[in-house]
């Protein structure tokens, strides 16, 4: 039986594990890893405290990119915390200034074939150039730094066979957002998305990437592109030929499901508030007014992107209703755009130009006004994201969002009556790219580590004792995001080093009285819905809990990256045997695990207040049960 890619890749990674047996954890062995800044502090300090002497992998590269408005001492610091630990032991370092994560691991280091975990949930953009790319926790990314293998639940293959091509203007994000509409932000969990089909030739690296990208929105594991001579095409352009590998599943490869598009028949699309899965059509949402656009993010800022919107806002001006904010993905597309007229167009037509970073898409700024409709090419729109509650944020592509700006209403670029008088154009694939990596320090091995004082040290876990009797601190519903557990924004990440502090923050999203409560309690099991823990990788949405005393989280199921961190950190993710036992916990209602320790598998949750008795299911491996027994990854690993 022939193989996928994603087969062929683990394979070549693999272990000590099976990874015949689907659904069964594996271990894969990690040759890059990544982090970025709000994640990063945490995970280096884990690092530290693992004794390494020196990172272990083939490539590990630091990022500057979320935390990067610089309001108080904090940021600065941790940015001059990671660069110090990075120099010491043996990690690149990506400057601020240098560009968004994603951005620039798939311009500079991404290889076709090699495996990659990063510290944050869009780590698959690598996907786009045939590279096993997974978003992990910071705790993760360190054991894996340090030569451990990274484990996964064998997943299920999941084949996106594309046929046909693009029409004029739409572009890859509606690509992504069709699969978002087919299956859903849940669709994806526990799968691969692997692209093939004849489509496949016709989407360059970077259009492969916006797909893979926001593949993180499905609650994917990863996603997929071959490898192939569009592949070679962009590490030659990159000044890295050297890289490239061919790659490709094997023609009797069996998938677990097909899902067919024919790109030839998608329109232009954008995700309604306040899910990334709301997806309706340009047309059938209406020409709805714009308050602002934000272009950029790990999703739609690459030079295609950038070049795109230039074109569109060439010699117009920026509605006077709407506010525009661009931000490149990275320093070589800044500096190609500035190297032509495009990055004059933008200027001129009345954009704000922001600098190579996050930005916008996690709060940093650019919030729109009470009420606002904000048109982004971003990939979340979690209610609040953007730092007003009661905005209303679409997800579009870069060519929906630059001539929307223009028009002032939600315009449809493939329809030519949104046009006016302005010019339609195309634009063509670089065949070489702007390379100059001087703000990519490469590490001496030396030097003192640099602390801050907002860097405190992250909360410990004991083992696991006999029972849990808790109260039921907080009951909330389904698709809980990260965004809810663990805001970010301007005013939040900066205590991103600094647990204590951050944790009054938990949480307040759904219950401003949330961290109070719980300090007051002293320990408490949290009662979710479906997807409990979708979104974002950042560990602090487990750390946080777990300062505040939250012993367990009993809900309807979990997306995978959250349920990991809490493992790692000694919190017990348990689901309802029974789905309906949900009606069963109150909030408030005193709760007991009753031998805990021995039952792990199934155990059984006692509502003290009721009296009910419900049947739980932990359904974990061998090695996440050593950790929660023995209060996280860091103690077992130090035999305690
Ligand atoms: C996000 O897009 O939510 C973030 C900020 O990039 C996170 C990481 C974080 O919270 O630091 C992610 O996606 O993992
Ligand atoms: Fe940064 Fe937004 Fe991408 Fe997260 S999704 S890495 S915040 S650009």
């Amino acid at each position: 039986m022939g193989l996928t890619i994603t087969e062929k890749i683990i394979k070549a990674h693999l272990t000590d594990s099976d990874m015949n047996q689907k659904g069964s954890e594996i271990g894969i062995r990690i040759d890059q890893t990544l982090t970025q800044d709000a994640t990063g502090t945490m995970a280096y300090l884990q690092f530290e405290a693992m004794g390494v002497d020196r990172v272990k992998t083939e490539r590990s590269v630091a990022y500057i990119d979320h935390n990067t408005l610089q309001t108080g001492f904090e940021n600065a610091d941790d940015h001059r915390y990671i660069g110090s630990v990075a120099n010491k032991y043996g990690i690149y370092f990506s400057r601020p200034g240098n560009g968004i994560c994603h951005q620039v691991h798939l311009e500079r280091f991404g290889k076709p074939g090699k495996t990659l975990i990063g510290s944050d949930s869009h780590t698959p953009t690598g996907g786009g150039l045939g590279m096993l790319s997974i978003g992990a926790g910071g705790l993760d990314v360190a054991v894996a730094m340090g030569g451990g293998a990274y484990y996964i639940t064998m997943p299920e293959i999941v084949n996106i066979r594309l046929t046909g091509k693009l029409s004029p203007f739409v572009s890859a994000k509606d690509v992504i957002l069709e699969v978002l509409r087919l299956l859903s932000v849940k669709g994806g969990v526990g799968k691969v998305m692997e692209y093939s089909g004849d489509g496949v030739r016709t989407l360059s690296v970077p259009e492969r990437a916006t797909i893979t990208n926001m593949g993180a929105e499905l609650g994917a594991t990863s996603s997929l592109f071959p490898s192939d001579e569009i592949t070679r095409a962009f590490l030659k352009a990159q000044d890295r030929e050297e890289d490239y590998t061919p790659l490709e599943a094997d023609k009797d490869a069996v998938y677990d499901k097909v899902v067919e598009i024919d790109l030839s028949k998608l329109v232009p699309m954008a995700a309604c508030p306040h899910s990334p899965d709301n997806v309706k059509t340009i047309k059938e949402i209406g020409k709805i007014k714009v308050d602002q656009v934000c272009i950029g993010s790990c999703t739609n800022s690459s030079l295609k992107d950038m070049l795109k919107v230039a074109g569109i806002l060439n010699g117009n001006t920026v509605h006077e209703s709407v506010d525009l904010s661009i931000a490149p993905g990275s320093k070589q597309v800044f500096e190609m755009l500035a190297g032509n007229s495009a990055l004059a167009d933008m200027i001129e037509a009345g954009a704000r130009i922001l600098e190579a970073a996050c930005g916008p898409c996690i709060g940093m700024g650019q919030s729109p006004n009470s009420g606002g409709v904000s048109l982004r090419t971003f990939n979340r729109n979690f209610e609040g994201r953007s730092g007003t509650k009661d905005a209303q944020v679409y997800l579009v592509s870069p060519e929906t969002a630059a001539l929307s700006a223009i028009n002032g209403y939600l315009s449809d670029p493939a329809d030519r009556a949104n046009w006016g008088d302005m010019k339609v154009f195309e634009v063509p694939h670089p065949e070489k790219f702007l390379i100059n990596d001087n703000m990519i320090i490469k590490p001496t091995f030396d030097g003192e580590i640099k602390r801050g004082p907002n860097i405190k040290p992250f909360p410990k876990n004991e083992p696991l004792k006999e029972q849990i009797r808790a109260c039921a601190l907080l009951k909330v519903g389904d698709n809980i995001t990260t965004d809810h557990i663990m805001p970010a924004g301007a005013k939040i990440l900066p205590l991103r080093s600094n647990i204590p502090a951050i944790s009054e923050y938990c949480f307040v999203a759904c219950d401003e009285t949330f961290p109070k409560r719980a300090k007051e309690a002293g320990k408490g099991i949290i009662i979710g819905g479906a997807n409990y823990g979708q979104g974002s990788s950042r560990e602090h949405a487990a750390l946080a809990p777990l300062y505040l005393g939250i012993k367990a989280v009993v809900c309807k199921s979990f997306a995978r990256i959250h349920k990991q961190n809490l493992i790692n950190n000694g919190i017990i993710p348990l689901t309802f045997k029974h789905e309906a036992d949900y009606e069963n916990v109150s909030q408030g209602d005193e709760l007991e695990l009753v031998n805990i320790k021995e039952t792990l598998d199934n155990p059984v949750l006692k509502n003290l207040t009721t009296g009910a008795e419900i049947e739980l299911t932990g359904g974990f491996s061998k090695r996440e049960k050593d950790m929660l027994l023995a209060g996280g990854l860091l103690n077992l690993t130090k035999g305690e």
